[in-house]
């Protein structure tokens, strides 16, 4: 018999059969190892266990122990999923249904809704099919032979995916015997040996989303769900779930009144509430303080211009489509800003520059407009309208690392003071290949992404580059925050562009007398007051530390008889520049209470005959509790002291 050589990871060598499998090798190595093989890797590439060995290969056996396995199970699941659906509703067509960072989805085309009612329901019979432990086998077949099989039951969808994807031999995994399948999917694989693996798996929500991803197609329906080795990771990421549901900065703006979205209005075009615009008005003055002593130059300019201004910019040719449509106005065409550069330059040209005021930084709370697809948007974190803490240096070449090292301190102490210690970098750099989203400049992306990745060895920061994700003109620094369910979303941003500058003619007049181009930072330290609210709705859980709760204190008289006095313990914080509010309402003090503990003020004080008397307060903080009573000046001047330090633990 024919044998052939494996190099197995530790760098032993074996001759196994030609085209014996890579469970059988597994098994000549270990029973128990066969049975844990999910997958085996040959020559890197990922392959069920059931693959035939045909040639001297590197070859791994993949257990739930190796990372890469967690998604082939999801993947797994997902058919498991389909195959659930389509024995209960046969009427159901087959999209997509590949693995998600954190789980699987399946789409699926079918003139009933799927109601979360139906969830338990598929779950049920995914858990029956498992259960039956049938064989995911890889099955090749000639197109024309699945192109029948496919359109003979109606699947449309795996017919066009076939068509765009599958060669002359089109691979399909079935669920059940190669000879007698239950189910069958086009799909690129591995799978899990058999259903008997999925354990461990739960259907968790049902949204809309459409036919390879373009709104010009038709709805379908997509389950999302997970899956997990062990039951105990499923309990665990199921509660981290519920904790994540718990703080949901949709919930807790809704719980709290910070925000509302009204669709009279539109989608993405949040209401801000009293409560949620304190904690956006304190935001603005914090960072504009920190701005100015830092040299900058607060501006406004308005929230749109003409097309034309976007055309020079280049916004027009390459973030058209992130742009609400244009207006006529008699004889002009005007749109909306998507960003504040174009106005900030029109700013630093609107005089001229020598190289002894360089860096000129202009700064503004300034409010742009994006076409974000309705299925993106977010509560505040993924908004149309969003006003960003922007601002331009205009610098010569010599000053980009000091000003992008300054750039990176204020966004160090900015995280500090709102409490957030989870962040990384990301070096957010072109996709060489999309030459319509990006300017075509290679020389200038690459002395670009140089003087980011330089200023951030310098700084000793570790980064992550991400292809595909720079701005068009240029490469950014960008820092991700992650919520609760390990969502990363770019947060602050620091990014170095030769493009505009060129773009605009800009100039300054250098030590030489001659006139020289100015290089543009632009960046965004506590980013838009939308998605940084919305971070530290969920960093908090509504439970914001006395600087940023838009109110911190509540006073609650205890009866009638206690409201003057109540009414001057609210002025003399008030004087005291506070944010204090009132209950008179004829309510028990204990009904009070509860309810200003569920809106999370962190201290409620409560003011009877006692207190009107000795001209104190009873404080009750709404994490600790009672506190004793204190003389009205000595409270004031500690919550004072909380704001002013900015402390943010309890
Ligand atoms: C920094 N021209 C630059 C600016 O000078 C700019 O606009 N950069 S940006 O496109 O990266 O946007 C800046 C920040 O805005 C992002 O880093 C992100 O934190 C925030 N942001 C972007 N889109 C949205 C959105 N749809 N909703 C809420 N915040 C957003
Ligand atoms: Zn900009």
């Amino acid at each position: 018999m024919e044998t052939v050589k494996v190099t197995l990871p530790d760098g032993s060598s074996r001759d196994v059969t030609k085209g014996s499998t890579v469970l059988d090798l597994a098994r000549s190595i270990g029973p128990r190892l066969a049975q844990a093989a999910v997958v085996g890797s040959i020559d890197g590439e990922l392959v069920e266990v059931g693959r035939p060995i045909e040639r001297a290969a590197a070859v791994r056996i993949l257990t739930n122990k190796d990372s890469e396995t967690l998604e082939v199970l999801r993947h797994s699941t997902a058919h498991l999923c389909a195959c659930a659906v389509q024995e209960l509703f046969p009427e159901t067509k087959l999209g997509i249904g590949p693995p998600t960072e954190d789980g699987f989805f399946y789409d699926f085309e079918r003139p009933t809704k799927f109601t979360p009612d139906d969830l338990p329901k598929i779950e049920e019979k995914m858990r029956e099919i498992a259960q039956r432990d049938l064989p995911y086998d890889r099955v090749l077949f000639p197109k024309a032979d699945v192109l029948k099989k496919f359109a003979a039951d109606g699947e449309h969808m795996k017919c066009e995916l076939v068509e765009d994807k599958g060669g002359a031999t089109v691979q399909c995994y079935t669920i059940g015997p190669a000879a007698n399948p239950i189910w069958l999917d086009f799909c690129r694989g591995p799978h899990v040996p058999s259903s008997g693996r999925l354990t461990a798996f739960k259907l968790l929500s049902i949204a809309g989303a459409y036919w390879k991803g373009s709104e010009k197609n038709q709805q379908l329906q997509r389950i999302y769900g997970t899956a997990f080795f062990s039951p105990k990771d499923l309990e665990d990421y199921l509660q981290r779930l519920e904790d994540a549901r718990r703080r949901d900065h949709r919930r807790v703006g809704k719980d709290l009144e910070l925000f509302t979205v009204n669709e009279a209005v539109g989608a993405g075009l949040p209401l801000w509430l009293p409560h949620g615009a304190t904690i956006r008005r304190i935001l603005e003055d914090y960072i504009v303080e920190r701005e100015r002593e830092l040299g900058y130059q607060h501006v406004y300019s308005p929230d749109l211009a003409k097309v034309e201004l976007y055309k020079r910019s280049g916004h027009w040719e390459h973030y058209h489509e992130d742009m609400f449509p244009a207006m006529q106005l008699e004889n002009e065409q005007m749109v909306l800003r998507p960003m504040n550069c174009p106005h900030h330059i029109l700013i630093y040209e609107s005089k001229k520059h020598s190289y002894r005021d360089l860096p000129v930084r202009i700064a503004e709370l300034g409010t742009m407009y994006r076409y974000e697809r309705s299925g993106v948007l977010s509560g505040l974190s993924r908004v149309r309208c969003m006003t960003l803490n922007d601002a331009h240096i205009f610098c010569r070449p010599d000053q980009i690392k000091e000003e992008f090292t300054n750039v990176m301190r204020l966004v160090e102490r900015s995280y500090r003071d709102l409490g957030i210690t989870k962040y990384s970098y990301r070096l957010s750099l072109r996709d060489k290949a999309n030459k319509e989203k990006y300017v075509d400049n290679d020389e200038m992306w690459e002395h670009g992404s140089q003087v980011l990745r330089e200023a951030m060895d310098s700084l000793n920061l570790p980064y992550v580059e991400a292809p595909g994700e720079a701005a068009f003109y240029g490469p950014k620094l960008d820092i991700q925050l992650a919520d609760v369910m390990g969502h990363e979303e770019t947060y602050s941003t620091i990014q170095v562009d030769f493009h505009l500058p060129s773009q605009f003619g800009l100039e300054y007049v250098g030590a030489d007398g001659k006139e020289h181009q100015p290089v543009m930072i632009h960046r965004g330290v506590i980013s838009t007051m939308e998605r940084m609210t919305s971070y530290l709705i969920e960093l908090y859980g509504g439970a914001f530390p006395v600087w940023l709760a838009p109110v911190q204190a509540v006073v609650l008289p205890i009866s009638d008889k206690h409201t003057e006095y109540a009414r001057k313990v609210t002025a003399e914080l008030r004087a005291g520049k506070l944010r204090v509010d009132i209950d008179e309402r004829n309510e028990k003090v204990n009904a009070k209470i509860r309810e200003h503990q569920l809106q999370k003020v962190p201290y409620m004080l409560v003011v009877g005959d006692r207190e009107a008397q000795n001209g104190t307060v009873s404080v009750r903080h709404r994490k600790h509790g009672d506190q004793g009573s204190k003389p009205l000046a000595e409270f004031t001047a500690f919550l004072q002291d909380l704001d002013h330090r900015r402390v943010t633990t309890e």
